[in-house]
C-alpha cells in the first residue's frame, strides 16, 4: 500500500493528490503538521532528510520531491498517462511544470519566508510583495506560453502534469491575494480542471492558506 506524507494546504502535496485521483490510485495519507513544525522533527527527517512534504513510501522504499513522485506514479500506473505522446508536447509540458514548480514555488516556500524574516528583517507585507512579484512575473509569461499550446488544458485537450502543477499554484496565488484577472487562459484552465472530481477533491478543504 502506498503512503503519502503531506499537508493539506501544501501545493506540492496537492499536485500529488491530483495525480492519485486522476489515476484512481489507493493511497494512505499521513498528515504532517507543517504549522507545528513536525516536518523539522528528527522523526520526520528520518523519513525525508530534506524535511519537506510530500514524501511517498511504498513498503521499504520511498521517494521525495513532488515531481519525482508524480512521474513515478505516471510510470507505474500507466493508464491515464500524464505526459503527452509527442516529444514536442512533452517538452512543453515540462516547460510549464518547471516554470511553476522549479522557478515560482520555491520562492514562496515557508523556509524561504522564514529566512527572509529572520535574517533580513523583512516583515510579512514585504514578503507578500516579494511573492506577488514573482507570481505575477511567472503568470504573465505563462499566459503567453499557453496562448500557443493550450486547448481545454495547458497542453492540448488532455490533462497533463502541467495542469496538476498549475492548479495548486493558482489556487495558492488567489488565496494570497494575487490579482489573476489579467490571465484569461489560466483562469479558463483553472475553472475547467476544478470542474473535474480529481482536481476538486484534491483541493484543501479549508479556505485559509
Ligand atoms: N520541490 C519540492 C518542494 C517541497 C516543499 O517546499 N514543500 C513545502 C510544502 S508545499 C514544505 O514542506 N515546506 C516546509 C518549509 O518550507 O519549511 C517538491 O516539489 O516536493
Amino acid at each position: 500500500m502506498l503512503k503519502l506524507y503531506g499537508y493539506e494546504r501544501s501545493p506540492a502535496t496537492f499536485r500529488v493528490r491530483i495525480v492519485l485521483g486522476l489515476k484512481g490510485i489507493a493511497c494512505e495519507q499521513v498528515a504532517v503538521d507543517l504549522p507545528g513544525d513536525e516536518h523539522k522533527s528528527r522523526a520526520y527527517r528520518r523519513i525525508n532528510p530534506q524535511g519537506v512534504v510530500p514524501y511517498l513510501e511504498e513498503g521499504e522504499w520511498g521517494v521525495g520531491q513532488s515531481l519525482a513522485i508524480m512521474e513515478y506514479l505516471d510510470e507505474t500506473y500507466p493508464a491515464y498517462p500524464l505526459l503527452p505522446s509527442s516529444p514536442e508536447e512533452r517538452a512543453l509540458t515540462r516547460q510549464i511544470v518547471n516554470m511553476l514548480a522549479c522557478d515560482l514555488h520555491p520562492l514562496a516556500s515557508e523556509r524561504v519566508h522564514t529566512y527572509l524574516t529572520q535574517h533580513f528583517s523583512l516583515r510579512d507585507p514585504q514578503c507578500d510583495a516579494w511573492y506577488q512579484h514573482w507570481a505575477q512575473e511567472t503568470f504573465i509569461a505563462l499566459e503567453k506560453v499557453l496562448g500557443s499550446c493550450s486547448g481545454l488544458f495547458c497542453v492540448g485537450d488532455e490533462v497533463t502534469l502541467a495542469d496538476c502543477v498549475l492548479i495548486p499554484e493558482l489556487y495558492v496565488a488567489r488565496r494570497n491575494g494575487v490579482d489573476v484577472t489579467h490571465y484569461p487562459t489560466l483562469l479558463r484552465i483553472f475553472d475547467h480542471c476544478m470542474s473535474l472530481h480529481a482536481f476538486a477533491d484534491a483541493a484543501p478543504a479549508t479556505s485559509a492558506v
